[in-house]
């Protein structure tokens, strides 16, 4: 049954049918499948129909087609890692965002929800946030950790502009900095000077709450 929902789930989003993966989310969520796992397979279909648009054999229709799948499967999977995370003591705030120019949503919500249902206050800005309101939001909300997500190779530099903006206003010492998304490995995290990099939502809960000292 797992494996028969899992799979159904996958075809949903590579065939680009929102009511399929609604559906098919219900189901892992009536069947208490793993929501780690569950995110984890539409995570892998969505990633394959960007390998074929990587190759050019598919469009940007068909990366739009997939991504509204996923969008229409993940709020159901929210609600019930809500559910079954009981434990609400708060660890710590994050301030999270996709940098400027850059508008992929998916992975930063994905990190938001993870980060949200281990217990930390997740301030989300948003797509396309510039250095300025990454500043404005760790002057007002002081928070322990800024995460920034970016997927475009052009996009990538932004987190270090962010990085230089907080040094030049004397705040980076009061902040911890992880990066991610898939423009992103450990040795740009370490030459842009951020605290912490990991590739998964699920690392980086482990991530952030080893920046906490949790
Ligand atoms: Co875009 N896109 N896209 N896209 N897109 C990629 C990223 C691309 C790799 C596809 C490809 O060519 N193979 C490519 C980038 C190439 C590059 O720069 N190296 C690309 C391109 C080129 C573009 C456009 C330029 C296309 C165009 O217009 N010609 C354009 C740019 C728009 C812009 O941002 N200015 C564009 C647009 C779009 C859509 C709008 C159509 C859509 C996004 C819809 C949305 O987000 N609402 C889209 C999609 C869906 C993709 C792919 C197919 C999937 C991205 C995704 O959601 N993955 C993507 C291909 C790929 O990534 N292989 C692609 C699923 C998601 C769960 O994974 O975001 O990586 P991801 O997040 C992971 C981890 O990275 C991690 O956790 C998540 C779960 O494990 N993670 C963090 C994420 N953030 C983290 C932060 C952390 C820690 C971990 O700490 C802070």
């Amino acid at each position: 049954m797992e494996a028969e929902i899992l799979e159904n789930l996958k075809k949903a989003v590579k065939e680009y049918d929102p009511e399929a993966a609604a559906e098919w989310a219900g189901r892992a969520v009536q069947e208490k499948l793993d929501v780690n796992a569950t995110l984890e397979a539409l995570t892998e279909a969505i990633r394959e129909v960007g390998d074929g648009f990587g190759r050019g054999e598919l469009w940007l229709p068909d990366l739009v087609g997939a991504a509204d799948a996923l969008i229409a499967a993940t709020p159901i999977l929210e609600e019930e890692l809500g559910k079954r995370g009981e434990k609400r003591k708060v660890l710590g705030t994050v301030v999270l965002g996709t940098v400027a120019g850059d508008i992929h949503d998916i992975g930063k919500t994905m990190v938001r929800t993870f980060l949200t249902a281990e217990g930390f206050d997740v301030v989300d800005l948003g797509v396309n946030v510039g250095a300025d309101r990454f500043i404005e939001a760790v002057k007002e909300r002081e928070p322990d950790i800024l995460a920034m997500s970016a997927l475009l190779t052009l996009t990538a530099p932004q987190q270090k502009a962010v990085i230089e903006t907080l040094e030049a206003e004397g705040l980076r010492d009061k902040v911890k900095i992880m990066v991610g998304g898939a423009a992103v490995n450990t040795q740009f995290a370490e030459q842009i000077g951020a605290d912490g990099y990991d590739p998964t939502a699920v690392g980086a809960v482990k991530l952030a709450r080893r920046l906490i000292g949790a």
